[in-house]
């Protein structure tokens, strides 16, 4: 796909990743921040293909998501969500008029054979966004989560159930035959890339998806520009979602040192929140301290700025 070269790749997956993008978007010119997104949460729901993490992203970098929940669009109304639960339809995922029209559009293009990555640039334009969004790979990618209760699809997993079950194993089905998307291959090519920041999504939900594509993992390391990656934990604990209690339930204890140790030698720095900065020489790779917690704009572009500062130092 021939556009911008961009200078800053972002891995995301939905909420917390999103906020860190929204600020890396608000800061870079347009077309230098090209976003590579799970697709792992994908799923068929009522007929309809839905990418939440693709939605989140666009919608908080449109500025038009819903500040509550983080997904789905602000200003939003629900009848047909309505009607289909008067219909007995299944309403435990909760479609908005406005979001279901995305989905019903997506849909309808992606089975006429338009490619993920093309309907989601066109999604892109649509709502005025420069910034690229990458689906990580064309191929289906599946997150399974293995719990005490057996094998769960994620929503009904992280919706359905509420992340309650107790984890054992993630399992990512598809990555290793995926590839991924030629948008992907050409953005990492781009000769403007100065740095790949690892969004503070949850790791072993929304960034691992990622890494499993067959080849991304070495794809990234082996670019040449730095990897930083932002911490997901503030205190032992997420901002918003259940990694802490995912850490805990893999035997883990929820510090800064843990997550480095999980990415491995991906990362050639990490930034932490300044409430963990005892943690900053304690970590086994460079690390830097900054606010992480991105309460509203300002912050994000704030931290966005200090990451993008961290990684030219490197
Ligand atoms: N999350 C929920 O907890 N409840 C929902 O009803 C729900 C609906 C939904 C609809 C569209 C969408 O894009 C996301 C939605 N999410 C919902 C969030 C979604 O499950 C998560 O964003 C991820 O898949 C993990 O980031």
């Amino acid at each position: 796909m021939s556009g911008d070269l961009p200078s800053v790749v972002a891995l995301s997956g939905g909420v917390g990743g999103a906020r860190l993008a929204r600020g890396l978007h608000l800061h870079l010119s347009p077309g230098q921040l090209a976003c590579i997104v799970n697709t792992g949460d994908d799923f068929e729901h009522l007929g309809l293909y839905v990418c939440p993490d693709l939605d989140t992203v666009l919608y908080t970098l449109a500025d038009c998501h819903n500040p509550g929940t983080g997904w789905g669009r602000r200003d939003e109304t629900w009848t047909f969500m309505s009607v289909l639960a008067q219909l007995g339809g299944p309403d435990w995922f909760r479609l908005g008029d406005g979001d279901l029209a995305l989905h019903v559009e997506r849909t309808r293009r992606l089975r006429s054979g338009v490619p993920l990555s093309v309907v989601t640039r066109d999604l892109c334009a649509s709502f005025g966004v420069a910034s690229a969004l990458l689906p990580m790979t064309e191929a289906p990618v599946r997150t399974l989560v293995h719990t005490r209760e057996g094998i769960l699809e994620f929503q009904d997993y992280f919706v359905r159930r509420r992340a309650a079950p107790v984890v054992t194993a993630l399992e990512y089905a598809g990555a290793t035959d995926a590839r991924p998307s030629p948008a992907v291959i050409e953005a990492l090519a781009s000769p403007a890339l100065e740095a790949i920041v690892v969004c503070p999504s949850n790791p072993w939900l929304s960034v691992d998806p990622i890494l499993a594509v067959h080849g991304l993992r070495e794809a990234l390391r082996d670019r040449g520009v730095p990897v930083v990656a932002v911490c997901p934990l503030i205190g032992g604990r997420a901002v918003k979602g259940p990694t802490g209690k995912i850490m805990a339930e893999l035997g883990l204890e929820a510090t800064p040192a843990a997550i480095a140790a999980h990415y491995g030698d991906l990362l050639d720095g990490m930034v932490i929140d300044e409430t963990d900065r005892d943690w900053a020489s304690r970590c086994g790779l460079p690390t830097a301290v900054a606010q992480t917690l991105m309460s509203d704009d300002a912050r994000r572009v704030a931290l966005a700025e200090a990451v993008l500062r961290f990684a030219r130092s490197l």
